[in-house]
């Protein structure tokens, strides 16, 4: 039998001319296919005898062997370079500046709320919030604010339709508190309100928190008391000192301004009084029997006054590098 050693190199010299699988599997077929040079030599092993069979067929397999080894090799080079230029073409140019991810943050508004409805929530009071269009009723009526009044002037009204309003203030929410429970009644009312306003302090839409304290022996020692109670700790002030100054309003009696102690003077900060009895008729509170305070805030200008700043208009402008400072 004819020593195929040779096959070997020749095997070698064919896979390495071959760039892609295809070419392979062609040289492949050229030793070990069904016609292929190796397969035709175990073919011919049939015809020499016992004695000569097994060394033929073991030289054959080391034939066999090697050309399978060199096969392979070829595959993995040639897979492994197919990929690299696969890669080569879907490669990610890591140099370039990443793109910034970018995070919401809360309106300093909105941080004012949350640290008055906190402060307020630890002294007993429960948050209440009702509708910003509300009933000329519910927005004048029962705060004893008649039709026709001069006292409705007070308040420079949006009108949605004949008894629809913008509310001018949450105290509507309320009286609709103050309707559907029974007292005591311990509550904040934060929320957006209304008036036909606009100048450099003034705003169409701006925030209040009311304050509402309902049971038989709430007194004006007890507003004022929570009034400063509260502004000392939502300024982390504990000398800031307050003044209440006689006013008037139509839901109060008595009623007063309410001022702080600010940088050595005296600053106006909100409205408030014990309720006035034809509020409590209105939502069938016995007045004989129990007296509420109540107080107005106006949630921009603590903001102002927490924060510093000096112009109301920055609330609503929408300017991301004046937001982004309450976000840091
Ligand atoms: C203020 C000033 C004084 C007030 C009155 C009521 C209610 F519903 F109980 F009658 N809520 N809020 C009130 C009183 C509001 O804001 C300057």
């Amino acid at each position: 039998m004819a020593n195929l050693d040779y096959l070997i190199a020749e095997a070698q010299t064919d896979f390495t001319s071959c760039v892609d699988m295809p070419a392979l599997e062609n040289a492949k077929a050229k030793y070990l296919g069904k016609t292929g040079a190796l397969t035709e030599a175990l073919k011919g092993l049939g015809k020499l005898s016992t004695e000569e069979r097994p060394a033929a067929g073991a030289a054959i397999n080391v034939v066999k062997q090697a050309i399978e080894t060199a096969l392979n090799v070829r595959r993995e080079a040639i897979l492994g370079a197919t990929q690299a230029k696969q890669l080569a073409g879907e490669s990610l140019d890591v140099t370039l500046p990443a793109r910034a991810q970018s995070q919401g943050g809360l309106h300093p508004v909105t941080l004012t709320l949350q640290r008055i409805e906190q402060l307020f929530h630890s002294i007993g009071f429960d948050v209440a919030t009702g509708p910003e269009i509300e009933t000329d009723f519910y927005n004048f009526t029962a705060l004893n604010i008649p039709e026709n009044h001069p006292a409705r002037a007070m308040h420079d009204t949006f009108y949605v339709d004949e008894t629809n309003v913008l509310r001018t203030h949450t105290s509507p929410v309320q009286i609709h508190y103050m309707e559907n429970k029974a007292p005591p009644l311990k509550i904040i009312s934060p929320g957006r309100v209304y008036r036909v306003d606009s100048d450099a302090t003034h705003s169409p839409m701006f925030h209040q928190v009311e304050g509402l304290w309902v049971d038989e022996n709430v007194s004006f020692a007890n507003l004022k008391g929570v009034v400063q109670d509260f502004l000392q700790k939502f300024f982390e002030r504990d000398d800031l000192t307050v003044r209440f100054r006689p006013s008037f309003f139509p839901f109060t009696e008595p009623s007063a301004e309410i001022d702080m102690s600010w940088n050595g003077g005296w600053l106006e900060i909100g409205g408030c009084g014990m309720v006035h009895p034809e509020v409590f008729k209105h939502v069938n509170i016995d007045s004989e029997k129990y007296r509420g305070f109540a107080f107005g805030l106006g949630v921009e200008r603590l903001a102002m006054l927490r924060y510093g700043v000096n112009d109301l208009r920055h609330f609503f402008n929408n300017d991301l590098h004046f937001l982004q400072q309450f976000n840091k």
